[in-house]
């Protein structure tokens, strides 16, 4: 049996609940429950603040974990980092006061930063030669250049809407995250032959996400033209119809190039496209 940590609240909880639902995990996540049981598939589920998930699956508390690689960044311990799972994605920036005489990293020189994350900004600053000073708070960061609490922060940014609203501009990106699946390291053979299953499930998972399924009908000979625009897993299904002049192609075909072929292949002749939803893709 396998015990997998994930958040019980918070900004991951909905995707990581999603995704286990469609690894076929599915469990009634009550708020308060500490431990859900799983259907589907033999895993237990501890709810708990994302802080608290890198620790618990080094000490093997939790088997696998699902959380923020900023955090298990910063908790610098010895985990095993398995699967990036393609959601929560942000970064970790210095960002300043949109008036500061900015002029590269030496600005940061004697400046005081308020941040959330000490140990990966300690870290960066020593690689790059600054003596700072760090100034650790757990929340609203963005506010503390703002109140006098510091010069500059170092938060997360995703969208940038917040450092915006609060008069910063992001100077400098110093670590990309997002969620990973983490595992306590020497799991044993059996809990190893779960964990593989796990992963082959949310591989194929992530692997469609973005993904679209095209059908269509091409007349025959516009078949050279299309196959240049398709791409496909290997290359697109072509099928014969009743009549031996038209085609039925099948393709899958990465959601942000999907507008952009389909005008293409609309001028070569295909008709009646069909685009359909691809929930998995298993190889
Ligand atoms: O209660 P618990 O301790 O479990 O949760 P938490 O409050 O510590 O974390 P939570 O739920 O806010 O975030 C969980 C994880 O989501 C983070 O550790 C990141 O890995 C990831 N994530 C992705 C984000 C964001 N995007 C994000 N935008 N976490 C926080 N933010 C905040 C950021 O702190 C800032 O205030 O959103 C604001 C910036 O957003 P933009 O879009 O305005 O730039
Ligand atoms: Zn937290």
């Amino acid at each position: 049996m396998l015990r997998i940590a994930i958040q019980a609240k918070g900004r991951l909880n909905e995707k990581t609940v999603a995704l286990l639902a469609d690894a076929g995990i599915s469990a009634s996540v009550g708020s308060r429950s500490l431990i859900a049981h799983a259907k589907g598939f033999p895993v237990d589920l501890l709810l708990l603040r994302d802080d608290d998930i890198p620790q618990a699956v080094a000490m093997g508390t939790a088997d696998l974990g699902i959380v923020g690689f900023n955090e298990v960044s910063e908790k610098d311990v010895n985990i095993e980092r398995v699967l990036d799972l393609g959601f929560g994605g942000c970064r970790l920036s210095l960002a300043v006061p949109r008036e500061a005489d900015y002029n590269g990293l030496e600005w940061f020189n004697g400046k005081r930063i308020a941040t959330s994350y000490p140990v990966i900004l300690s870290r960066f600053l020593k690689e790059n030669g600054i003596d700072a000073e760090i100034h650790t708070i757990t929340g609203s960061v963005e506010i503390a250049p703002a109140v006098g609490m510091a010069d500059a922060i170092f938060d997360i940014v995703s969208s940038g809407g917040t450092l915006i609203q609060n008069g910063l501009v992001e100077v400098k990106s110093v670590i990309e995250s997002q969620a990973v699946l983490i595992a306590t390291p020497g799991l044993d053979a059996e809990k190893r032959e779960e964990l593989d299953k796990l992963c082959f499930r949310f591989r194929s998972i992530i692997e469609s996400r973005g993904m679209k399924y095209v059908l269509m009908n091409l007349p025959k000979s516009s078949l050279d033209e299309a196959l240049k625009i398709l791409p496909g897993m290997k290359s697109p299904t072509v099928l014969h119809l009743a009549d031996p002049e038209w085609l039925s192609i099948h393709a899958v075909i990465p959601e942000s190039q999907l507008w952009e072929r389909i005008e293409k292949l609309k001028a070569v002749g295909a008709e009646d496209i069909l685009v359909l939803m691809l929930e998995n893709i298993v190889k």
